[in-house]
């Protein structure tokens, strides 16, 4: 079992349903993942930790999904280096606030901030994947290919 190079962070359990599509698509690649709930806002001393660690354990990139005022991407971001992309959930207001939160960023603290809820969730494993791309070939091929299947599907659709 390769060591996980993604870091799936969502802010409660009951965001696990969107969040496992990031996983799905980072498996169907063959990229391990390492799912972890953790909250901005109600275990704020164990989300920086966990954040600290990250790189020096091995992990490339970060991926954080979280609803209303979603302040984990962003709080992630303060505590580590690494790329951090945001999946603005809908847990209210259909998720505008999510979406707010995770994307109005102040200079230097950077949140790569995707669309809300499922499609953003999977968005952000592409986004993952093409960034994991810049020093893997084989995942650019993989990638290559995959473009290539849904160019397919989109002119073969009646
Ligand atoms: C956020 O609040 C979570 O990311 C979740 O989307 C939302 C609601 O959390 P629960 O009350 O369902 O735990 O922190």
């Amino acid at each position: 079992m390769t060591n996980p190079v993604v870091a799936i962070m969502m802010g409660s359990s009951s965001d696990a349903v969107v969040m496992a599509k990031a996983a799905e698509v980072l498996r169907d690649f063959g990229v391990a993942a390492e799912t972890k709930v953790l909250s901005a806002h109600r275990t704020p001393k164990e989300t920086a930790c966990y954040a600290e660690e990250l790189a020096g354990r091995g992990f490339k990139v970060v991926i954080c999904g979280a609803g209303m005022s979603a302040a984990l991407a962003g709080v992630v971001a303060a505590h580590t280096s690494l790329p951090v992309i945001g999946v603005p959930l809908e847990a209210s207001l259909g998720g505008i606030d999510a979406l707010l939160s995770t994307v109005q960023m102040p200079p230097g603290v950077p949140v790569a901030a995707v669309a809300v809820g499922p499609a953003g969730a999977k968005n952000a494993a592409y986004l993952a994947l093409r960034i994991l791309a810049l020093e893997n070939k084989g995942l650019v091929k993989r990638l290559e290919e995959f473009r290539e299947t849904q160019r397919k599907k989109i002119l073969e659709a009646e």
